[in-house]
């Protein structure tokens, strides 16, 4: 039995930190929440930098142990606490799948996102993530099966996509008649989205 004390959530609000919120709202343990002001440089400072040298939200403290990097997070705390169902076990058939969604968050989804945001140029055939248009396909094509990632089953996958995908809002990169946007629709409606949406006002 776990208790508040034994994990902390370092979370900057309106920050992709609200992601590692939302996932341990998913989770439905106990956590203890430390608000960090990143737009007021709060990572930046020596007392922050002693959590995390990259001066970076989020980071965890899970029983003495301190972890950042959200894709790691969330692969380690589902496999933490197994019994929420959010990642499918070792040998279950769905498993690939959801370690390939969650590593294509930071991977490929990510810079791929910055990249088009921003405009940056760069040759789609050197960078690891190729095509902007290639990486919409592969997630609109995983949505065809079911309402989420892995089909019929919800996953941790989703709350590290369904975050990234968020911004395309924000950066109106949201492609018009795309199944994304009913899946945001649908991922903005679990109460644990809502309840870390609530921890950033
Ligand atoms: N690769 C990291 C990126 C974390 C990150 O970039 N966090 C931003 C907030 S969205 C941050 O803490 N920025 C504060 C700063 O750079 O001082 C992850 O996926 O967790």
């Amino acid at each position: 039995m776990s208790d508040a004390k034994d994990l902390i959530v370092w979370h900057g609000p309106n920050t992709r930190s609200t992601g590692t919120v939302w996932l341990v709202e998913e989770l439905g343990v106990p956590y203890e929440l430390r608000k960090v002001d990143v737009f007021g440089g709060e990572t930046r400072e020596a007392e922050f930098l002693k959590i995390n040298p990259a001066g970076k939200v989020p980071a965890i403290r899970h029983k003495g142990k301190t972890l950042t990097e959200m894709a790691a997070i969330s692969l380690y705390l589902c496999d933490e606490f197994p019994d929420a169902g959010l990642a499918p076990a070792i040998h279950d058939p769905l498993r690939a799948d959801y370690l390939y969604w969650s590593i294509f968050r930071p991977g490929v989804l990510e810079p791929a996102l910055i990249t088009k945001a921003q405009n940056l140029d760069v040759d789609p055939r050197t960078v690891g993530w190729g095509e902007w248009e290639t990486v919409i396909t592969l997630i609109e094509t995983a949505l065809n099966d079911g309402p989420w990632l892995l089909g019929e089953r919800f996953s941790a996958a989703d709350i590290l996509i369904g975050g990234a995908l968020g911004w395309m809002k924000h950066f109106n990169l949201m492609p018009g008649h795309s199944p994304i946007n009913a899946y945001l629709d649908r991922l903005n409606a679990r109460p644990a989205r809502q309840r870390a949406q609530a921890t950033n006002s």
